[in-house]
């Protein structure tokens, strides 16, 4: 097993806490504005739900200089919860905050969760919950449905489902939803939702594993543990949550950075994984836990014109290392897609009067620049080649794979920009079927990348045998 990161003061106090039955995680940076509800929604859930568990709360904090520690400590204790829904606990609630330590010289929400782990196992819990410190629309009942089907139903991973905003969740519906579902066989529709269950046994599994990677450490944590929990064979279910309301981020301007951990994540593991994934056609749902929900999340707003220029600004500067990443006929297709975005946004532009691309204009909104954009699009076929031959590339050359991802940034946005001018008038049902249709797409491409992928052993059994 890799060496434990945990300081010794984590472990004094791991030694005052003794034994717990169930635990929520609370990874945070920076959230002393939404974190104080998300505590007393775990406690309550524990209060309400586990009456006769020894429960546990434990925040693992980076350190954040806004407080969020002491708003987690200062947050109603216990008892006003008890007050509150009438309940006696057989057991008292134990709540901690930690500023946890840095994997390997980096820090992140892995870093944050690897701590976390280290506690549940030292522990000996039955159950984790980890949840967002950022989440708005938490309640008590989702502890009961992270942690019910773990300890009632025997599972080891409970994934969520929730109602997002159509243009939340981008990461998700454009690359870990199509393509864990294509290479694995499983539907599982949040991979990197963030609220997750995890058996004790899955815990000391993931602290036993031996490729905790920088991007573990950062976004790359919840595909990780998804793609683990399914390519090393735990029992996983969903569970159905309702609405996530959270912070709300704009792909342009925000999601950068936990793109390219979150996809070098997925591919590495993609490249490792082959002899599990070259088997598998099609795919087969996944259990799902819990009543039905059907909560609308409130809107977001996005910079379309921005995602789409970026598109074409990256294939001025990357054209050369798309070159080398995509098969030949899908980087013509991208470059022909480029220039077309080139033009979509000239003529947006002219005809909102604006020039959008870096801020958001003041008073266009997202539904007026996807009008303007109409006409724009990035087909699914295409976009399922770019994230197939990208699988290829990094199983080729595995160290370029943060070059390649970086360079994939610019694709993603220009994917996504034409997903919402797409979506701009449905329903969040119908932008739901889009995706489904996407990830159908994925799957029956499939045997393109199955070719590529035995065209590159082949090629790389005559290198070996030349040299
Ligand atoms: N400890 C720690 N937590 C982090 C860090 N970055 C993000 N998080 C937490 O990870 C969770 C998800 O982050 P968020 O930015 O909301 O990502 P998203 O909702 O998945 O787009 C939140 O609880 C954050 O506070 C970090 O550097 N350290
Ligand atoms: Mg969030």
């Amino acid at each position: 097993m890799p060496a434990s990161v945990l300081t010794p003061a984590i472990r004094a106090e791991i030694e005052r806490l003794g034994h717990a039955d169930i635990m929520v995680g609370i990874p945070s940076f920076k959230n002393a504005t939404t974190i104080g509800y998300v505590v007393r929604a775990a406690q309550a859930g524990l209060v309400q739900y586990f009456p006769d568990l020894r429960p546990i709360v434990v925040n693992s904090d980076a350190g954040s200089p806004d407080g969020t520690q002491r708003v987690v400590v200062e947050t109603e204790p216990p008892d006003y919860v008890e007050r509150v829904l009438l309940v006696r606990p057989a057991n008292r609630l134990q709540r901690v905050s930690l500023t946890y330590p840095e994997v390997d010289g980096v820090g992140g929400k892995g870093a944050a969760l690897r701590t976390i782990f280290e506690i549940a196992a030292a522990l000996e819990v039955q159950a984790l919950v980890v949840v967002d410190s950022d989440l708005r629309s938490i309640v008590p009942e989702w502890i009961e449905l992270l942690a019910g089907p773990i300890l009632k139903g025997g599972y080891d991973f409970v994934a969520p489902l929730y109602n997002r905003y159509k243009y939340d969740g981008t990461i998700t519906n454009t690359v870990t939803y199509p393509l864990t579902r294509a290479l694995y066989g499983r539907r599982i529709r949040q991979p990197i939702g963030g609220d997750f269950g995890v058996s004790g046994d899955l815990v000391r599994h993931y602290l036993e594993r031996d490729d905790w990677t920088p991007d573990v450490s950062r976004f790359g944590i919840d595909i990780w543990m998804t793609t683990v929990a399914i390519t090393d064979g735990f029992a996983i279910c969903q569970t159905r949550l309702g609405a996530k309301v959270h912070d709300p981020k704009d792909p342009g301007a925000d999601l950068g950075p936990m793109f390219r951990q979150v996809v070098a994540t997925i591919q590495r593991l993609a490249a490792a994984n082959a002899e599990h994934w070259l088997p598998i056609r099609g795919s087969h749902e996944v259990p799902a836990y819990g009543f039905e929900r059907i909560m609308e999340p409130p809107p977001l707003e996005v910079n379309t014109i921005r995602l789409v220029s970026e598109f074409h600004q990256g294939s001025l500067g990357l054209a050369g290392t798309w070159a080398e990443m995509l098969a030949p006929a899908t980087h013509e297709m991208v470059l022909a897609l480029a220039a077309e975005a080139a033009a979509a946004v000239v003529a947006a532009e002219r005809r909102l009067g604006i020039h959008a691309a870096g801020v958001s204009p003041a008073g266009v909104t997202t539904d007026q620049m996807s009008d303007a954009l109409a006409g724009f699009s990035f087909p699914d076929d295409c976009w399922a080649r770019v994230i197939y031959d990208l699988v290829i590339a990094t199983a080729r050359d595995p160290a370029a794979v943060d070059r390649f991802v970086a360079a994939l940034v610019p694709l993603y946005f220009g994917r996504v920009g034409s997903f919402i001018i797409e979506n701009r008038g449905l329903s969040g049902e119908q932008a739901e079927e889009r995706a489904e249709r996407q990830a159908r797409e994925f799957e029956l491409l499939k045997p393109y990348l199955v070719e590529g992928w035995q065209r590159l052993v082949a090629e790389q059994a005559a290198e070996q045998e030349s040299a």
